[in-house]
């Protein structure tokens, strides 16, 4: 057989390979009774209170490997929920009208660039200067219009479960609001999306989320597609998407939708070569339930979904936000043509990074225009420690100290890792 012949051979095998463990998994795994367990104990939530925190930053990493998500309970207190909610739904309008503002000027007028930067700020719509030198503008970050969430924002229970899933400098990439709409009095049906999609608890729309998300946002349109990673994605958690729900959530008010343990699965729901439908429910699926004021934290690679029913009668409010270790591009694409149309590390004026909580500037430095980032202690001091065994290997070269040759003898570096 010739190389081709080979290469052939050897994909009809893989994938032959695939089937007959999906043949085995369906035999032996039941996933709507592994999942039933999950939503009763919910085994997936921890208390933002619990005393030492060590445990819920822990139980949520655990839960995290294991499952793809997690949640931590009350980390806004109760007290708290109502007059945030209501922030976050002054915002969602803002927002809107603000983007429709910057719209008008740029459709009616077409400006561009310097010219729509100008013009809005001389009509009172909100825009700012992109952080590099030559690309568009673009909207302000969502968080200025959120004052009393960016006080929750950096809660010390939710920052240390994404330092030790992802790293220890950490940017936050995006954030926005997310409402899922109730049903409204005309009868339309409450739910995620499209008014003619909503309303039945059967339907999904499964994607994952960036740097996961498969159509990377602006498909082949080069000034919106902000990057995806290739398939089969590396086993490797690079995005903590994080959900923070300020309603009650459950099957019938917008609890996401999620498989568990599908951020480990090499298919995905949007992948063209994986025999799935993003619309259909898939076995095993669950909703999250949580109540107001808790935080939904889920690997970018999980297969999950907005509710597109909600029959609670009232809105499902939330705030989404993704965090990132410092070495994933989170501003290097997606330049847009007019304005940042997909959130991507929308920015802030000196005076508004100034006015953020000091514990959550660290997180956002990287959006500010005329902010020189500079990475974060942790990664200085490790840098450091790193310099040091080397500046000892020249100290000990220079002493000619004995045994020098046979230092490394006790190294043993295997060639059959798993
Ligand atoms: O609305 C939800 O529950 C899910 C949101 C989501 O999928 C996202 O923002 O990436
Ligand atoms: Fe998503």
């Amino acid at each position: 057989m010739n190389i081709n012949d080979l290469r052939k051979k050897a994909a009809e095998l893989e994938s032959e390979l695939n089937e007959v463990r999906d043949h085995i998994a369906r035999a032996t795994h039941d996933p709507d009774a592994a999942t039933a367990e999950l939503k009763k104990n919910r085994t997936y939530a921890f208390s933002a209170q619990a005393d030492p925190v060590e445990e819920t930053v822990a139980g949520c990493a655990d839960s995290l490997t294991r499952y793809g998500f997690c949640v931590i309970d009350h980390v806004i207190p109760p007290e708290e929920t109502k007059s945030i909610r209501d922030e976050i739904l002054a915002a969602d309008e803002k927002i809107r009208t603000n983007r429709e503002a910057v719209q008008k000027l740029s459709d009616e007028n077409g400006l561009e660039g310097g010219a729509l930067l100008a013009a809005a700020t001389s009509q009172g719509a909100e825009l700012r200067p992109a952080r590099r030198a030559g690309y568009p503008p673009k909207l302000p970050n969502d968080i200025i219009w959120m004052p009393e969430y960016a006080r929750h924002l950096a809660n010390p229970v939710v920052t240390s479960i994404a330092r030790r899933v992802l790293d220890d400098h950490l940017r936050i990439a995006q954030l926005h609001t997310r409402i899922i709409a109730a049903q409204s009095e005309d009868g339309t049906p409450g739910g995620f999306g499209a008014p003619k999609y909503r309303g039945d608890a059967q339907t999904r729309e499964w994607h994952t989320d960036w740097p996961h998300d498969l159509s990377a946002y602006g498909r082949d349109d080069p000034y919106a597609n902000a990057g995806c990673i290739r398939q089969p994605f590396p086993d490797l958690t690079m995005c903590l998407v994080m959900i923070w729900y300020l309603t009650d959530v459950d099957e019938n008010s917008g609890g996401t939708w999620v498989v568990p343990g599908s951020h480990r699965d090499p298919r995905n729901p949007r992948g063209p070569q994986d025999n799935m439908l993003v619309t259909a429910p898939i076995p095993g699926d669950m909703q999250v339930s949580a109540p107001a004021g808790s935080v939904y934290i889920q690997d970018s690679r999980s297969w999950h979904a907005s509710a597109m029913h909600n029959t609670s009668g009232g809105a499902r409010v939330a705030a989404v936000n993704r965090w990132c270790p410092w070495w994933v591009a989170v501003d290097d694409f997606s330049p847009g043509d007019k304005f940042n149309p997909s959130q991507v590390c929308r920015t802030l004026s000196k005076k508004e990074f100034n006015e953020l909580p000091a514990e959550l500037q660290p997180f956002m430095r990287h959006v500010c225009v005329d902010e020189r980032d500079t990475l974060q202690q942790p990664v200085l001091d490790r840098a450091n420690a790193a310099a040091r065994r080397t500046i000892l290997g020249f100290e000990k070269l220079e002493e000619r100290a004995e045994g020098l040759v046979d230092a490394n003898a006790h190294v043993r570096v295997p060639l059959d890792r798993p």
